[in-house]
């Protein structure tokens, strides 16, 4: 996929705050420091576009970034990167307002039409779970992605996956797209998957 630009546009703690333009948006969730501000660069090929910390909870606000591409299913779109849940360390007064948060977004956006769940390649942790399951049942079935799969070796892949697919139950386990921010191995294969969603966004929204 060939990025025509890439560029953050906003900052946001509440609704008032997102950006205006009504177009399709692909949200980003997952653990904290499992790598989604690092995937968003890699798919858009930006070194820094959205901070990468090697401490977790880097990433606080909803990050709005307007992506366009020479691709007419994606030409014009943003994608947001959200807050990592259940990191102990951060404040709870923080933690408490996060959840809300994040689930007021991915509960309201009428022009929500992806969302990527990040998942360690290296372990599921209950909390992934029970977003999948979340997201699943709020009519969001995600498009998974193990990160960080650089520091597996070969025969560390499979178990890993049919781990990840066993307790998360996905039915299709080989759409769950293995990624790594490092190689940049699995980007293809994610544009492809988001992509498709917005055919399938666009189909729908021929029919009404
Ligand atoms: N080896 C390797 N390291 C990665 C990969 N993706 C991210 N990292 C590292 O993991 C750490 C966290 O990455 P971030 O992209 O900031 O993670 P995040 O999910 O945005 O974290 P929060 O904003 O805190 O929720 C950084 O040290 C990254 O360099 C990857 O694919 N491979
Ligand atoms: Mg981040």
């Amino acid at each position: 996929m060939k990025i025509h630009s890439a560029e953050f546009i906003a900052s946001c703690v509440n609704p008032e705050q997102y950006p205006r333009e009504r177009l399709p948006e692909v949200a980003f969730v997952g653990r904290s420091n499992v790598g989604k501000s690092s995937t968003i660069n890699s798919l858009l090929i930006r070194k820094k576009l959205s901070k990468v910390s090697v401490t977790p909870g880097k990433t606080r606000t909803l990050n709005f970034f307007r992506i366009k591409t020479p691709d007419k299913v994606v030409s014009d779109m943003f994608f947001v990167d959200l807050p990592g849940y259940g990191y102990a360390k951060v404040a709870k007064s923080v933690r408490q307002q996060w959840g809300p948060m994040i689930e007021r977004y991915l509960t309201e956006r009428e022009q929500l039409f992806a969302v990527v769940q990040l998942i360690d390649s290296r372990g599921v942790e209950a909390h992934d779970v029970t977003t999948y399951q979340w997201l699943v049942h709020m009519g969001h079935p995600p498009i998974v992605v193990t990160t960080k799969v650089d520091k597996l070796n070969r025969s560390q892949r499979n178990p890993c996956l049919a781990k990840l697919c066993q307790l998360l139950k996905v039915p299709n386990p080989d759409e769950v797209i293995l990624y790594s921010a490092k190689t940049n191995e699995g980007r293809l294969e994610l544009w492809n998957a988001i992509r498709e969603r917005g055919e399938t966004g666009q189909a729908q929204k021929e029919n009404f």
